[in-house]
């Protein structure tokens, strides 16, 4: 059975005569899996429809926004009701500071937040906020953890013992890169060499508290409270970029479930219901440090906008008072990956699944997956191959190995391990063959 991809495949080729590379995100491109991107025409639920009529059951719900997966009903109609009574005013709006509260009072770490337009542009700020707080220049973020693509942050660990990190894309000047360290995420000695070598001038950590952007890797024991330990002593910020993980992984996000209070909270995807929406925030007297009231600048022509605010607040709402939501994400994640794990054995496979509330990746590698180095030792290939023949069968994976799949409201409890059986288990027996 091949789906057909023509429409996809003629869109494609329109796009890439406008558009760099065909796409406004490169990830879309579908490069790493070796198949024709294909082209959303409309989403429902865990549903996502492509030009071509294809449907698929989404694992990736946008990157992590859409939590109760595609057109959530509440969304559209809090949305329409928005939209109706102008896009943007460029001027204060009560429901921004509506959305801000209740960011505030669901993170406790946060007294006061901003909000922006993409997680990309929160962590910038959260970055140039700290350096201007702490008025150093040096910043420590981890191998494999991606905090959108401001200059500062996109950045390659230096070799070995050097701690100077050199540019991870054309155009980011050499001594800039040079002011950010980057370490082995999870491991804590490195940290600690690093911090009793520089710590006085290092102005903020910044870490995933679980990552995502090298597929999903926990914090071990002890990794998080360590960056807490060594900020405080040494009077750098702790800067917890819960884009992916916060209200996703409970209302508290992930500092709330490993106990960790950061100084600074970058939040995106879920706060804005799908439309761009990011924010970060924290400490009072850190964040008064911004425009106006004091000498860190941000701005935007569409901070705060109403569309998205509108959007947030049925989001957030929903998840504060639908008890289980959670609990039905997570569930169906669990069945999910205990169906891989098993297929896994059963097919004589070499994978990993690393997965926590509603967020997973089966990597194509033996464990422990722990650290970017680990993750890269997965197989890609096999990994397309896995993507291209899920896809054929409808279902709608990240195209990336080194991404996480999500689960959204959208699913229903028994879709764990009906998958599993229905689909999953044929397209391992045909991965088996491959190895
Ligand atoms: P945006 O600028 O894409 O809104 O957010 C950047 C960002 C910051 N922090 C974390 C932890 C993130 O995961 C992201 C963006 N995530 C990627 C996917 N892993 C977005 C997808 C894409 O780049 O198209």
């Amino acid at each position: 059975m091949t789906m057909t991809t023509k429409r996809s495949e003629e869109l494609f080729e329109e796009a890439k005569k406008y558009i760099p590379g065909g796409v406004n995100s490169p990830v879309r491109a579908f490069k790493a899996v070796g198949t024709v991107p294909r082209f959303a025409s409309r989403g429902r639920g865990n549903r996502l429809t492509d030009v071509d009529g294809n449907e698929y059951i989404d694992f990736v719900s946008s990157w992590g926004p859409l939590i109760f997966g595609h057109a959530s009903p509440n969304i559209v109609n809090d949305v329409e009701k928005a939209l109706k009574l102008g896009t943007s005013f460029g001027a204060p709006t009560e429901n921004e500071t509506v959305l801000a509260r209740m960011i505030c009072e669901c993170v406790p770490s946060v007294e006061t937040v901003r909000l922006v337009n993409s997680g990309t542009e929160a962590c910038m700020t959260a970055i140039r906020l700290a350096r201007g707080h702490t008025g150093r220049d040096k910043i420590l973020k981890f191998d494999g953890c991606y905090h959108g693509h401001a200059d500062s942050l996109l950045v390659a660990a230096g070799s070995g013992l050097a701690t100077f990190s050199t540019p991870s894309s054309k155009g980011v000047p050499k001594s800039l890169a040079a002011l950010t360290i980057s370490s082995p995420y999870n491991d804590r000695e490195s940290l600690r060499e690093i911090f009793e070598r520089e710590g006085e001038e290092i102005a903020c950590v910044i870490v995933e508290p679980v990552a995502g952007n090298m597929g999903v890797v926990l914090p071990e024991p002890g990794f998080l409270e360590t960056i807490r330990e060594l900020t405080s002593k040494y009077g750098a910020l702790f800067v917890c970029d819960e884009v992916i993980t916060g209200f996703r992984l409970g209302i508290g996000g992930a500092q709330a479930m490993f106990g960790v209070t950061p100084d600074l909270t970058v939040l995106g995807k879920v706060i804005g219901g799908g439309l761009p929406l990011a924010a970060f925030g924290g400490k009072r007297e850190i964040m008064e440090e911004l425009s106006p009231l004091g000498g860190v600048y941000q701005a935007g022509t569409l901070s705060g906008n109403p569309l998205a605010v509108a959007a947030g607040i049925s989001a957030i709402e929903r998840l504060r008072t639908e008890k289980g939501a959670f609990g039905r994400i997570n569930r169906v994640t669990k069945d999910w990956c205990a169906g891989l794990e098993r297929l896994s054995k059963e097919k004589g496979l070499k994978t990993t699944v690393n997965h926590i509330g509603s967020m997973s990746t089966l990597f194509f590698a033996e464990g422990p997956v722990r650290d970017f180095a680990s993750a890269r030792k997965s197989d890609t290939a096999l990994y397309a191959k896995y993507f291209r023949l899920m896809l054929e069968r409808g279902i709608y994976l990240p195209p990336s190995q080194f991404e996480a799949c999500f689960t959204s409201t959208g699913f229903m409890l028994l879709d764990g391990e009906e998958l599993i059986h229905e689909v999953a288990e044929e397209v391992f027996d045909i991965l088996k063959n491959e190895i």
